[in-house]
């Protein structure tokens, strides 16, 4: 993909090209990026590219005759005729899908404007497509043309990683975004909503797509006006005004609530009876903090199944084994279970193995 982008400012153009994954991509060969300086196809002394209107007002006008010299000298540089896109804020308004057809061209020349905009010659002769970025007035086209280069090169088939353009994809419901969280588990007062840490993947969907549409209700209901989204939002979230179920309300301030607890220089969100809180946490550590606590003389590898078995039910199920279930879900016999955690399989077992407090656990 070429970008051969016309300005009288290609300076501006410096470090947006130099940092980050679009230098990588640059530095590929995945697309490249001509910056025509319009001035170097000006013929007086002072390389003047602008002049006062016709028929009077405020401001200047560019010149048509730097800027068609620019267009045909790339003609001249390629075979390739590009694609001439003009970015003004009279334009068509640039949508992702607009960007998905761009993606698919090999060449496309940005044109800059400057000044109060173009001699309407040079666009009727030689601009194919007039685009604006959104309905605000800039100084000119530069920062448009940064846009359109950004979020076209990010669409090409190998600027990000395999992974993260299947993301994309199957994320773009026409929806916005749900919140995102990283470590630490709790930020000045704030925990992480609890689900998160469950380890649970379909959990974690359902609750990020109703986050996704309550955003969206929220802040831009336009979006929900396609029939199948507008029913499939009403059916997780309920119509619009209706209070919340209370499993999706949103989680406010209990979070000042959790405590966390150190061992070894590591810390751990806990719950108020030392149950871990994120199974992201579970480490060696925890495991030997807890046998501290427990009084268990030594880690067997009994007591590694035993854990393993536990956890691999809660990832499946999204929940800790109940007690009652514990030797169906291990295969131990409860007497066992017994010996290796004396205080049992709820407070020794669970805890040991980062799961949450069962259910029916004293
Ligand atoms: C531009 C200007 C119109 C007064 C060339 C502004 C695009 N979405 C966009 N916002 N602003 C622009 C843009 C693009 C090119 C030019 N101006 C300034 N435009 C009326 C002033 C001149």
């Amino acid at each position: 993909m070429i970008f051969d982008v016309l300005t009288i400012f290609p300076g501006l153009f410096a470090s947006f090209l130099a940092e980050s994954l679009l230098a990588k991509a640059l530095a590929k060969g995945l697309l490249t990026v001509n910056l025509i300086d319009l001035r170097d196809f000006t013929s007086d002394p002072h390389r003047t590219v602008d002049d006062r209107p016709y028929g009077g007002g405020p401001g200047m006008v560019m010149k048509p005759e730097p800027l068609a010299l620019a267009l045909e000298s790339r003609l001249k540089a390629s075979q390739e005729p590009a694609r001439v896109i003009y970015l003004t804020p009279a334009g068509h308004t640039l949508t992702q899908k607009k960007l998905r057809q761009l993606a698919t061209l090999p060449k496309i020349a940005l044109v800059c404007g400057r000044y109060e905009g173009m001699d309407q010659r040079f666009l009727d002769l030689m601009v194919d497509e007039e685009l604006s970025i959104g309905d605000y007035v800039l100084n000119g086209g530069e920062v448009p043309a940064m846009v359109v280069i950004e979020a076209v090169a990010r669409l090409l088939p190998g600027f990000l990683g395999q992974g993260e353009s299947l993301i994309e994809e199957s994320h773009s419901h026409g929806l916005l975004e749900h919140p995102h969280y990283t470590r630490p588990p709790v930020f000045r007062g704030l925990a992480v909503p609890q689900i998160l840490l469950s380890g649970h993947h379909a959990q974690v969907a359902a609750y990020r797509l109703g986050e996704s549409m309550a955003k969206t209700r929220r802040v831009r209901p336009d979006l929900l006006a396609r029939p199948e989204l507008e029913a499939e939002t009403v059916a997780v979230l309920g119509r619009p005004g209706a209070p919340l179920a209370d499993h999706k309300a949103p989680q406010k301030e209990l979070r000042a609530l959790m405590k966390t607890v150190e061992f070894n220089g590591s810390t751990y969100p806990v719950d108020d009876e030392g149950f871990l809180l994120d199974a992201e946490l579970w480490d060696p550590n925890w495991v030997e903090m807890i046998r501290v606590n427990e009084d268990i003389d030594e880690i067997t590898d009994d007591h590694q199944e035993l854990m393993r078995l536990l956890r691999a039910h809660h990832q499946e199920r999204g929940l800790p084994p109940r007690v009652r279930d514990m030797t169906m879900v291990t295969g131990f016999k409860l007497k066992f279970i017994y010996e290796l955690f004396p205080s049992g399989p709820g407070k020794g077992a669970c805890k040991m193995a980062g799961l949450p407090k069962p259910e029916g656990c004293a």
